[in-house]
């Protein structure tokens, strides 16, 4: 397949064999293929269950791999951190998660993308805002700085 391009979004919550959270987004950065571009790492505050703070960041990768075959590599990754199988949203060593694709949408048992809720997390449309402000959400049409700052500011009622 021609090159694409990839936004992943990058969390950690709980030490691994790296250290503490911001030590193994640093490492995953290190091994993950193709990366062109690396937004800042933030901290952000738990969405779901999980107590622990997050250390957060977003990464572009140029790579030949269809979804399919880079989600296989994401999970490869995953493991390699010591991540096992935990309950939905418990606390991760490491979580690598298909943001965007340059090519459009994907829609498969196992993988959607866009991410069903990029659109609504702040610690994924910060760091995604400062790399690829201008990519437009090819289910919105709107543009990722559009999305990140929505995201930002108090819902209106319904
Ligand atoms: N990931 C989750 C659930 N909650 N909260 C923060 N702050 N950061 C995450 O990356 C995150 C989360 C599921 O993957
Ligand atoms: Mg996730
Ligand atoms: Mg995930």
């Amino acid at each position: 397949m021609a090159a694409t391009t990839y936004a992943i979004a990058i969390g950690s919550n709980r030490y691994g064999r790296h250290g503490p959270p911001a030590r193994t987004v640093a490492a995953a950065i290190a091994v993950l293929p193709g990366v062109i571009a690396v937004a800042p790492t933030i901290a952000s505050a738990p969405l779901g269950p999980s107590t622990r703070r997050f250390a957060n960041t977003v990464v572009l990768l140029r790579v030949t791999d269809d979804p399919p075959m880079l989600l296989r590599r994401l999970k490869a990754i995953e493991r390699r951190f010591g991540r096992r199988a935990t309950r939905t949203w418990g606390a991760r060593i490491l979580d690598l998660d298909i943001v965007l694709w340059s090519a459009g949408q994907w829609r498969s048992r196992t993988l959607t993308i866009p991410h069903r809720s990029f659109r609504d997390r702040a610690f994924v449309l910060g760091p995604l805002a400062a790399i690829a402000g201008d990519w437009r959400d090819p289910s919105t049409g709107l543009r990722v700085r559009h999305l990140a700052h929505q995201v930002d500011r108090p819902r209106p009622r319904p």
